[in-house]
């Protein structure tokens, strides 16, 4: 039978950290996967996670099966995390969220709701855009085309045209932006940018769609909500799609959750409903650990401010690591204004590099960033970034 199967191409990001492993050189460097790591390139557990697993291990009592939404109080956790506690949203009951297995899960639902029950709806995603986006949606069907959202000659966001666009979409579509830390551009638009997006989707009756996987990670909790948040207003209906691999470092336990906001307590029974029968025959109910790790830290406040200590402590290294790579570059002789990498937002940075100068950053210095160009910069450490600006030197000169 399998004799007819056909090799399946090589992820262009995870087949890096294969490469990467089998690379001999002792002082290879790995800018490719977005894991967080800290100064020593190690990817840790946090503390806050560590006391939450010794709560949650004493206190389990069953294996059961959970509701097929996952725990309740996860998701009313969640939706206080990404609202806040005061929202209308969460007075008024109109929100209801779904425990996924990541921020991935997340989408393949939102990816089957969609095809399921507005199958007309074409989905707009952002040029360009996390590389798992456009192949989790043709996984259910989904047909995806692409809104301008990166301008290269400013290395910033092409806000004029994303606009433009905006204003020609057919009522009934829908739009995937990044809430924050856009990957892999890692730019974000500004508060007035956002409203205005808002504001654009809402008169055209487009349904907007937020990815949401690095809460945090960019200025502050509630700074990098502040977006979402335009979508919210009274009345509007949106689907968020969090995780919670990056902010809390629980990767593989498979943390998400999906969030549909309805206009009133009664729609969204109907919509959680059918998100329901999407979750049946897909994972049927989810994986309870991760979620429980995550909903007893933000159940308890000196855990919760302990989490937040440890997410900052990530936040402010990456962004001391962009401060430095802009420094070292100069220092280097590397040509060109890198200021940009300052201002870039989460993990993850467009360098401008070309296809051949990273080929040749891999081949020639065993250096591994994505075929755009794009850096995890917590990849750098001030260990190894002098001898990755005098390779970045060495291609571009
Ligand atoms: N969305 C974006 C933009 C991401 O970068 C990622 C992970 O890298 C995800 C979603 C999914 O994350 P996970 O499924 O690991 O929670
Ligand atoms: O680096 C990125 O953009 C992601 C990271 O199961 C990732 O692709 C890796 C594995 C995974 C989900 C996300």
């Amino acid at each position: 039978m399998f004799e007819t199967v056909q090799a399946a191409p090589v992820d262009p990001i995870l087949g890096l950290t294969d490469a990467y492993k089998a690379d001999p050189d002792p002082n290879k460097i790995n800018l490719g996967v977005g894991v967080y790591q800290d100064a020593n390139g190690v990817t840790p557990v946090l503390p806050s996670v560590v006391e939450a697993t010794r709560r949650v291990v004493a206190a389990e009592k069953t294996k059961s099966y959970l509701p097929i939404p996952g725990s309740p109080q996860y998701g009313a956790a969640v939706q206080r995390l990404m609202l806040g506690a005061e929202h209308e949203v969460i007075a008024s009951g109109r929100g209801s969220t779904s425990h996924t297995p990541g921020g991935t899960g997340a989408l393949r639902v939102v990816g089957d709701f969609l095809k399921q029950n507005l199958p007309a709806a074409k989905l707009w995603l952002t040029d360009p855009t996390w590389a798992n986006h456009p192949a989790i949606f043709a996984a259910a069907g989904v047909a995806t085309d692409s809104v301008p959202y990166f301008d290269s000659a400013t290395n910033g966001l092409a806000f004029d045209a994303l606009l433009a666009k905006l204003r020609t979409l057919p009522a009934g579509d829908a739009v995937l932006l990044h809430g924050c830390c856009h990957n892999p551009s890692g730019i974000d638009p500004t508060v007035e940018q956002w409203q205005q997006i808002a504001q654009t989707l809402a008169e055209r009756g487009v349904l907007p769609v937020l990815d949401f996987a690095y809460q945090g990670f960019g200025i502050g909790l509630e700074e990098d909500a502040q977006g979402l948040r335009e979508f919210c207003q009274t009345g509007a209906e949106l689907i968020i799609c969090s995780s919670f691999s990056k902010n809390f470092g629980l990767y593989r336990e498979r943390v998400g959750a999906v969030t549909f906001i309805a206009a009133d307590a009664d729609r969204r029974d109907v919509v959680q409903s059918q998100v329901n029968r999407v979750i049946r025959t897909l994972y049927s109910n989810p994986p309870a650990h991760g979620a429980a790790l995550v909903q007893t830290i933000l159940d308890d406040d000196a855990l919760a401010t302990q989490w937040q200590a440890e997410l900052a402590e990530m936040r402010t290294r990456i962004n001391g690591m962009r401060t430095l790579l802009v420094k070292k570059l100069a220092e280097h002789g590397v040509p060109g204004d890198y200021s940009f990498i300052e201002k870039q937002l989460g993990m993850f940075s467009f360098s401008g590099l070309t296809k051949q100068q990273v080929e040749r950053l891999k081949q020639e210095h065993s250096i591994y960033m994505v075929g755009s160009g794009r850096i995890n910069v917590a990849g750098v450490s001030a260990a190894n970034v002098d001898r990755l600006c005098a390779a970045i030197a060495a291609v571009c000169g």
